[in-house]
């Protein structure tokens, strides 16, 4: 069978709607965009979006897409034109898009050199990133500062950066960590950056599942063709950014592609984060503990239906301000429950060490400080403790993906056993539950009694008892 090309394209009949191709020049498409954390999320969702405003015309959309370490995708796709399929499945059914906006791939720690030529390139507009919630540190701040420098000592002009990961304040976070960068080495481009160039904040969302040979196959029998990067996503998408933009009318042009260009994205980014990455977090534990693959498996168990609807509604929502909240819930809990998607539970309690803190922990304080009850996220935690044994209720050993997974394994190791020693020994880590809630008597005492319930029973037990309490 032949590959996925910008060539053997050509030869593909589209049958709409079930299979989309880009409807525009590719040969050649330049780079108006920079695009680092070159994954399946980027590909399934502001590349889309991407392809969309290519669709309508507008050139200058093209992306340079950057993997920031791993070589084989950014090959992978280089060797397609970067051309790739994307499955689109919900209860409506499937459909297949065929996605061009990536013009070149590369990557940062292979070409460092090409990822600042292309920040520094006259056509490039904007940098959006994808790098996960561990990469914010000097690396990166190194890269961007580097690109931002060459730009300035070309006498162009700055470039709307948006970051596009699950953290609060992205835009602000993301901007504070340049200009301390440029700051150390050079005040006057620590200054240039602020003047010239823009971070607006963001919410992002598609549930996007790592490919898998499922996709490919599915893939060649769409097309016909072999397309190695092929992947898989659900039909809904939402893109919130803050009217912040280097160029004012990016504001119309990514709204006439479905993207919600507003003045305050906090209300929609605190409702994401808490409410589908907050369950989210909490499906993966405990399916990781009772040996449920997928997310869909964790919610047709009806006591974690239950409990996902519960957390959300009792627990979360009170404190969130995005209008149509109940519907909002009943939209996730519907999407968690689409089966095509295989979304499996060990992908997402990776990192759970930094997620928690931005999915559980505001959450957790505002409760506490407000006299509230906290049950089900003292349950979660307990749960969290109970997943760093790394195995699960029925004996069978996993691994922890986590920069502190080695430590956090370990002590959950040498207390094992002994709830209260556990919690206090994990519950103690300021850069997971920050500084006051450890000290919080009545939370540590809620985390120790479900804890103690899991080692009792298990997780499916304690589940039940938490239900019926
Ligand atoms: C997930 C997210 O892996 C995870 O931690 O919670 O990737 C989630 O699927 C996306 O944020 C959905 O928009």
């Amino acid at each position: 069978m032949r590959a996925l090309s910008q060539a053997s394209l050509a030869t593909l009949t589209p049958s709409p709607p079930s299979l989309q191709l880009p409807q525009y020049q590719r040969s050649p498409l330049p780079i108006g965009l920079v695009h680092l954390g070159l994954g399946a999320f980027h590909r399934a969702h502001q590349a889309v979006v991407f392809d969309a405003l290519l669709g309508q015309g507008d050139p200058r959309w093209g992306v340079l897409g950057v993997a920031m370490r791993s070589t084989e995708l950014a090959d992978a796709l280089a060797a397609q034109d970067g051309l790739y399929a994307l499955q689109i499945a919900n209860a409506e059914g499937r459909r297949w898009q065929v996605v061009g906006a990536l013009s070149q791939t590369c990557v940062a720690a292979r070409e460092p050199g090409q990822v600042v030529a292309a920040i520094a390139a006259p056509s490039t507009r904007w940098i959006t990133l994808t790098v996960t919630e561990k990469a914010y540190g000097p690396e990166l701040a190194t890269l961007l500062v580097q690109g931002l420098a060459a730009r300035q000592a070309a006498g162009l002009g700055g470039l709307t950066i948006a970051s596009c990961d699950n953290l609060t304040g992205n835009g602000h976070k993301l901007r504070q960590l340049c200009l301390d960068a440029a700051e150390k080495t050079d005040p006057a481009l620590a200054q240039w950056i602020d003047r010239q160039c823009r971070f607006p904040n963001s919410m992002v969302d598609r549930i996007v599942p790592a490919a898998t040979a499922q996709h490919r196959a599915d893939a060649a029998q769409v097309l016909g063709l072999e397309d190695a990067c092929a992947l898989g996503t659900e039909g809904f998408w939402e893109w919130v950014i803050e009217d912040n933009f280097v160029d004012p009318q990016d504001a119309a042009l990514l709204a006439s592609a479905g993207v919600q260009v507003v003045q305050e994205v906090l209300p929609f980014e605190e409702a994401k984060l808490r409410m589908l990455n907050g369950s989210h977090t909490a499906i993966a534990l405990m399916g990781a503990v009772m040996g449920l693959p997928t997310v869909s498996d964790c919610v047709a168990q009806p006591d974690i239906h239950w409990f996902v609807h519960h957390l959300m509604t009792e627990v979360v929502m009170p404190q969130l301000q995005r209008p149509g909240l109940p519907a909002y819930r009943d939209a996730l809990l519907a999407r968690f429950a689409n089966p095509d998607l295989r979304h499996k539970v060990h992908q997402i309690a990776s990192d759970s060490s930094l997620k928690i803190p931005l999915r559980w922990l505001p959450t957790i304080q505002a409760r506490l400080a407000a006299g509230a009850p906290v049950e089900p996220l003292a349950f979660a935690s307990a749960v969290w403790l109970r997943y760093l044994l790394a195995e699960d209720d029925a004996g069978q050993p996993y691994a922890i993906s986590d920069p502190m997974g080695a430590m956090l394994q370990a002590l959950a190791q040498q207390h094992r056993g002994d709830a209260a020693a556990t919690v206090q020994a994990v519950l103690a880590l300021p850069s997971v539950w920050g500084a006051d809630l450890p000290r919080n008597p009545q939370w540590t005492a809620r985390v120790t009694h479900w804890l103690q319930r899991i080692q009792t029973g298990s997780v499916t037990a304690a589940l039940a008892e938490l239900r019926s309490s």
